[in-house]
């Protein structure tokens, strides 16, 4: 009995690893993700609660990220618009399938709320870190 208990804590383990990275979007009516930087690793899931006004978080280029493209990057996602404005706090889970950097945006007034600043980078490397990312929004 004590044998069947610890194979079914194993079989049970890989699944109990994965962790959720909340990222909240536009709290206090900024223009902003926070954290601007995640680390999660695969089968990891990412969580955007939005907090304000109507925004997505969508995923972008590194060197041109304003406005992001229609649907997200190829290897990304797009959380289309979510608008909190209702008293409604919606919220989008992506899971996290591989190692890459995603760079990601607010789709929001054509780029305008990208070129603001509203960007997050999730597994940004030190070739493509987020202050560079951040520096190539706002430019
Ligand atoms: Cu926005």
């Amino acid at each position: 009995m004590r044998f069947s208990a610890s194979l079914i804590a194993m079989i049970l383990a890989p699944a109990c690893l994965a962790a959720d990275f909340a990222v909240s979007v536009g709290a206090a009516n900024s223009f902003a993700f926070s954290p601007t930087q995640i680390f999660p690793a695969p089968g990891d899931t990412v969580t955007f609660t939005f907090l304000s006004r109507n925004h997505s978080a969508t995923t972008t280029t590194f060197d041109t990220p304003c406005p992001p493209p229609d649907g997200g990057t190829a290897d990304g996602f797009d959380t289309g618009f979510l608008s909190a404005t209702t008293g409604q706090t919606p919220s989008a889970t992506v899971t996290i399938v591989d190692t890459a950097p995603h760079f990601v945006a607010c789709a929001q007034a054509a780029g305008a709320h990208c070129r603001m600043g509203m960007v997050m980078a999730i597994n940004p490397t030190a070739e493509q870190p987020f202050a560079q990312f951040l520096a190539n929004a706002v430019a």
